[in-house]
């Protein structure tokens, strides 16, 4: 039992839950560390959302509502911890929500498909095809889904799907804490916060955006300038940590 009253409360709670989805198969072992290096970048970020994150989620918000078809990636540790968040974002920016995973099985894609409908969400499932060219299991997706997408958010990417999804030339948006992940670096636009905070700040921007800014957001996108602007807050951070 985890009290109130301890000072880092929400994360132990998170953590809880990871370990009980771990154990029912929807998150993947690794997906535990995964979160822990996820942690980690989280603590030099404050545990809040910068400035420059929430216009990385205004961006966001553009380029899905830009789309035509938008497709929202949900792995294993993005259904554990944020399966609501993800059923308001589609209601507020239209876009598919499909499950692909990099520890794929029939049974793990089944019950990650299960938690998300039980949140609300419409999920885009049915019979996947090894479409994208990839040497593993992430390569499994619908050609009316993820293959057909122009753009593609992908929160906690665990890597080169990223880089093969630009290089089909679809638009991609990471939300990814470690600014230095290739993920991160090889995305369209990365998004560097914590999940469970970007969604909803994605969702808000969606249902808020003025058409000028729908406009005038993706009109250049400078990806450098949003991770360097994550790597000098994590200094500043860093820098004054025991002031
Ligand atoms: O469910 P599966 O089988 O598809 O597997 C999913 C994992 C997460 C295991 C897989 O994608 C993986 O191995 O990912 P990586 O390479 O560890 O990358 C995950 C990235 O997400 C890391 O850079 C973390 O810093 C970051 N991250 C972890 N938790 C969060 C996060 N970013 C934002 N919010 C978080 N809560």
């Amino acid at each position: 039992m985890i009290p109130p009253d301890h000072p880092r409360y929400r994360s132990l709670v998170t953590r809880e839950l990871l370990a009980r989805c771990a154990e029912s198969g929807v998150v993947a072992l690794e997906g535990l560390t995964a979160h822990g290096r996820g942690e980690a970048f989280d603590y030099l970020l404050g545990e809040k959302t910068t400035e420059s994150a929430l216009l990385a989620e205004r961006t966001a918000a553009a380029l899905l509502l830009n789309a035509q078809n938008p497709v929202i990636s949900v792995n294993g540790n993005t259904a554990a911890l944020a399966a609501a968040e993800i059923a308001l974002l589609q209601k507020a920016s239209g876009a598919r929500v499909e499950v692909n995973l990099f520890h794929r099985t029939e049974e793990r894609v089944a019950k990650i498909e299960d938690l998300l409908r039980n949140a609300g969400v419409e999920v885009f499932s049915g019979p996947a095809e090894q479409l994208l060219p990839l040497s593993h299991d992430r390569a499994w997706c619908r050609r009316e889904g993820m293959y057909a997408a122009d753009v593609v958010l992908v929160p906690l990417e665990d890597g080169d799907r990223a880089e093969v999804l630009v290089g089909m030339g679809k638009t991609v948006i990471a939300i990814d804490l470690n600014p230095l992940s290739r993920t991160a670096r090889m995305a369209t636009l990365a998004i560097v916060d914590e999940l469970t905070r970007a969604l909803p700040a994605i969702a808000t921007a969606c249902r808020e955006i003025s058409p000028e800014d729908r406009v005038r957001l993706v009109k250049k996108i400078d990806n450098h300038y949003f991770l360097s602007m994550a790597i000098h807050d994590m200094t500043l951070r860093l820098s004054h940590a025991l002031d």
